[in-house]
């Protein structure tokens, strides 16, 4: 019935490893994993080996995935779906069978600036390298944006072997719920935070979706089921390797000089560059950013190559829907870092026939660089040799449909609502400084209380490049770093507490007690900052630029000029669903200064960490443990 329409976008193919033919964009078809909604009861879910199929030109590719009783092992793990406010208990089984990667690792000796050696498939002869201080197989998994208990986290040092259980109780209601900040249907997910080996265990397949649904959502009209089109997506970056007997293995590839794994293929929910059929009058596209480290600047274009964002509203991100949708208008692309969720509504009325292709633009590594004139164009310089991400195949409605094929023509009209401004979470506050003058176009807005604590966090790398760190900073007259924060008239001095994951516990923050984190980014790329515990959101419109380009060194903790602020440069303009949702992942951009407010309503011991995987693995992750009552051991309240 539908006869595809003539299309003048056009992607490249990949060469297939196998040496058979090649690897086509749009061949593998991707369908939305089916929701298994947790009971009161104790679900078990067993970590073990499966395989994974990316293209129909692949033989099946040894992986690590989730299973739960009697169901097959995937990866990504299944789609686990929780009521709000009602407990989940979950039994996460380590069933592997070996404490053995399913894939090589291979460090590149050498790189070219044209064509990068992460763009190529396969070692191209380099023998594999051990992974180094990594405890392979021992497990510990951790709810990504859940209001989870300590005991239930995921602490990276709590791994558990093979034949051993972690015992989780996810609450999977609201952070902060006394203050009346409701959230309306997060998008969590579940992945290994095992201590030094989270990279290699992610990337072997260890993550999976979770949702807390609300029943706000199905109020507006929205689509809450593959049925009625919503398609939960995780992309993720990978590169593979072929032996000597035709077997095909993932391969995490990396060179002495770009320790982040940035792999030339693009898979969604285990397949490559895929395509799905989507129906009637709306799609919910659930995406997560579920890569090690690469960036998704995500276009969303039509068959003539056009931009068709008039067709797309933003409708929500890591902690539930927005205030309001926002439209993705003009050339409006939007950002993913690693960790990060956007929920986008694509108004599929009238494309009968026709196909919408999500492409990514971002430069690997990323360092807040805008788009390139056409973002269908391949960028070998930037890591980026395939642009394409996947296609959407629309059709026209179908009676008595395919289960998988979303029939929701019945949802015509939750588009037009939405995007005439409908308020999706009426509970919604923008945290501020002032609550200012009351204003229709802008949410409430939650007035910081004047007393809250302070904290500074440098991310800074060695010299040469290659060790990452967070650096908490604590006024001290004689301290050897100089930083003139935007709210000083001159620099202070201040010194690094004893670094890395084992040194001296430097955040203590009081039950309840506001905050205010400031991170300053001396490197030259950008990094996704995630706390545990709560959802928090970016304080003011932008980033502040800083000058920090030499002027601090790793290596002596000292700065040899005054970091402060840049009064020639412009600060990255957070995005509205930045401001006008809640967050638990947001990128700080090279020479940036980003304020968080963030409140604490746990008691006990959490991390915070940069969510590029292999910096996470390299040192830029840190505990903080919240108090009952202010500690002596802490750093003063000011
Ligand atoms: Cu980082």
């Amino acid at each position: 019935m539908s006869s595809d329409t003539i299309t003048s976008i056009t992607f490249p193919s990949a060469p297939n490893p196998t040496g058979a033919g090649t690897l086509d964009p749009f061949v593998a078809v991707v369908t939305p994993p089916n929701a298994y909604v947790l009971p009161s009861s104790e679900t078990r879910l067993r970590m073990q080996e499966c395989t994974v199929s990316p293209h129909p030109a692949l033989p099946p590719i040894p992986a690590w995935g989730y299973g739960r009783s009697g169901h097959m092992v995937s990866t990504p793990g299944p789609l686990l779906e929780a009521q709000a406010s009602v407990r989940s208990l979950i039994r996460w089984d380590n069933a592997l069978g070996a404490k053995e990667l399913p894939y090589d690792l291979v460090v590149m000796p050498s790189d070219d600036a044209a064509d990068p050696v992460q763009n190529h498939l396969g070692s191209e002869g380099v023998p594999p390298t051990a992974p180094m201080h990594a405890p392979i197989g021992w497990l510990s998994t951790h709810l990504h944006g859940g209001h989870t208990e300590p005991e239930s986290d995921g602490w990276p040092d709590h791994m558990i072997e093979p034949g051993e259980t972690q015992r989780c109780r996810y609450a999977n209601d609201d952070d902060n719920a006394d203050l009346g900040f409701g959230k309306v249907g997060a998008a969590l997910w579940y992945h290994d935070h095992a201590m030094d080996a989270t990279r290699l265990h992610v990337y072997a397949g260890l993550a999976g979706a979770y949702l807390v649904r609300h029943p706000g959502e199905a109020d507006l009209g929205l689509p809450t089921s593959v049925e009625e089109g919503e398609a939960v997506l995780i992309i993720q970056d990978r590169n593979v390797d072929v032996a000597g007997d035709g077997s095909v293995r993932l391969l995490h590839k990396t060179t002495t000089d770009t320790s982040e794994f940035f792999g030339p293929l693009t898979l969604v929910n285990g397949k490559l560059w895929p395509r799905m059929t989507v129906r009637g009058a709306v799609a919910r596209l659930r995406i997560y950013n579920g890569s090690n480290a690469r960036y998704y600047r995500l276009h969303v274009l039509d068959d003539a190559g056009a931009v068709a964002h008039a067709r797309v509203l933003v409708i929500g991100t890591d902690g539930g829907l927005l205030w309001k949708a926002r439209p993705l208008a003009g050339d409006g692309s939007i950002t993913l870092a690693p960790g990060e969720r956007i929920d986008l509504l694509v108004d599929l009325r009238g494309l009968a026939g026709q196909h919408l292709y999500l492409v990514n633009s971002a430069q690997a590594p990323f360092s807040g660089d805008p788009a390139p004139a056409d973002p269908t164009l391949p960028h070998p310089d930037e890591r980026r040799p395939y642009p394409q991400v996947m296609r959407l195949d629309i059709k026209a409605r179908r009676h008595g449909g395919h289960h998988h094929d979303a029939d929701n023509a019945g949802l015509a009209s939750v588009w037009d609502v939405l995007a005439g401004g409908a308020v999706m979470n009426p509970a919604f506050v923008r945290i501020a400084h002032s609550a200012g003058a009351p204003d229709p176009a802008v949410p409430p807005r939650y007035e910081l209380p004047h007393a809250h604590g302070h904290r500074l966090v440098l991310l800074s790398e060695s010299d040469p490049p290659g060790h990452l760190q967070l650096s908490e900073l604590v006024a001290d007259p004689a301290g050897s770093v100089q930083v003139q924060l935007p709210t000083d008239a001159a620099p202070q001095s201040y010194s690094p507490i004893d670094a890395g994951f084992y040194g001296t516990v430097g955040i203590m923050p009081v039950l309840k007690e506001w905050e205010v984190w400031r991170f300053l980014n001396t490197t030259g790329d950008t990094h996704p900052m995630h706390i545990h515990q709560v959802l928090f959101q970016p304080l003011g419109a932008a980033g502040t630029p800083y000058l920090v380009d030499g002027r601090y060194s790793q290596e002596s903790h000292s700065t040899s000029q005054p970091l402060m602020p840049d009064p020639t440069a412009t600060g990255r303009v957070f995005e509205p669903h930045e401001t006008t949702g809640w967050k638990d992942t947001v990128r700080i951009d090279p020479g940036q200064l980003v304020t968080f407010a963030v409140r604490f309503d746990r008691v006990g011991r959490y991390v915070y960490h940069c969510h590029m995987i292999e910096h996470e693995d390299n040192e830029m992750m840190r505990p903080f443990v919240v108090t009952p009552l202010a500690s002596a051991h802490g750093i003063s309240h000011h």
